[in-house]
């Protein structure tokens, strides 16, 4: 059953209003408060939806997180049970800082249909590549980047990676660079990372390296629409990762995972701008207007756009 289009716009506007919310602490400095902000009323726009909704990737457990933990249920309980994932504020430092790339972001699929993931790190490869054999985390970074730039019949040194600038990918970069690839790096934000392989216009032809893991489902969400690939693994540490993902049902703790072993059926992705990126455009005020763009996909319809709403109001609270 492919989830009803009337919800696109339903959860474009709990992404939109969430974004809004947030966007009043751009600048502040103040992670927190900016997260809080999405937080409530992500969840205070959930609970108006006509659906059974399950978070099954959110703000945590409930023990450390009162507000759209792993479990809560949200919605009127008054339609179809579907599994949320999702990211009020992504990028917290950039909300804080009043830098580019903060977004509020969601995913929703039919009941268990989302992987639930640990909050734990990622491995990942995702590429607009939709044949196997080509790119893979298997493979060393030299192979993937000879396969694609054989598949996409560019030299390496027309190639763009995308990849964090973390200490952990120093090996990851140095083997990039010594082959001549460009490197695009990003101080965080690795859901719109991932996204950026999706259109030419974006420049970025692979991306790579260790994220958050719930990061990596709801950047799968997308990329499955856009046919893209895309693959994950799991990184667990600390013995207390292990017995948690142990206890989520997670046997092999070293799998690689397919897109579509993360992803199944249906799903809705939305991914509200609160501060401008490449991706999307932050909130914008145009005299009493708030403006929002959201980019949103629809796998069975292959719907895949962004869209601006206007006027959107904003909930009395966040004034
Ligand atoms: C990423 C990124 C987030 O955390 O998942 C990253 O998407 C992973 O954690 O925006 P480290 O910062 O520990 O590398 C963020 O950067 C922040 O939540």
């Amino acid at each position: 059953m492919a989830l009803d289009k009337k919800f696109i716009d339903q959860f474009a506007d709990v992404t939109s209003k969430a974004a809004l919310a947030s966007y009043k602490f751009v600048g502040k400095k103040d992670k927190i408060a900016a997260d809080k902000a999405a937080v409530d009323s992500m969840r205070n726009e959930l609970n108006q939806i006509n659906i059974k909704g399950k978070i099954v990737i959110g703000e945590g457990e409930l023990d450390e997180a009162p507000m759209l933990y792993i479990g809560e249920i949200v919605g009127t309980n008054n339609g179809p049970e579907i599994d949320i994932a999702v990211d009020p504020l992504e990028g917290t430092n950039f909300a804080a800082n009043n830098l580019p790339g903060a977004l509020s972001v969601m995913a929703v699929a039919e009941k268990n249909n989302l992987f639930n993931a640990p909050e734990t790190y990622m491995e990942k490869i995702s590429a607009n590549v939709n044949e196997k054999g080509v790119i893979d985390l298997d493979f060393t970074i030299k192979k993937n980047i000879f396969n694609l730039s054989e598949f996409l019949n560019k030299k390496p040194e027309n190639i763009t990676a995308c990849i964090m600038n973390r200490p952990r990918h120093k090996k990851i970069i140095n083997e990039l660079n010594k082959m001549g690839v460009n490197i695009k790096l990003i101080s965080d934000g690795d859901v719109s990372g991932a996204l950026l392989v999706t259109d030419d216009k974006y420049g970025v032809d692979i991306f790579l390296g260790t994220g958050g893991g719930p990061e990596g489902v709801l950047a799968a969400a997308a990329l499955d629409t856009f046919n893209c690939n895309f693959q994950g693994r799991f990184l667990f540490v600390t013995d207390e990762d292990k017995i948690r993902a142990k206890k989520m049902g997670i046997k092999d703790l070293t799998k690689k995972y397919q897109l579509k072993e993360i992803i199944k059926g249906d799903t809705i992705f939305c991914a509200t701008g609160i501060t401008s990126s490449d991706l999307v455009s932050g909130i914008k005020i145009e005299k009493d207007e708030y403006i929002s763009e959201t980019l949103i996909t629809h796998k069975s319809s292959g719907i895949k756009k962004i869209i601006k709403k206007f006027k959107i109001d904003r909930p009395k609270q966040y004034l």
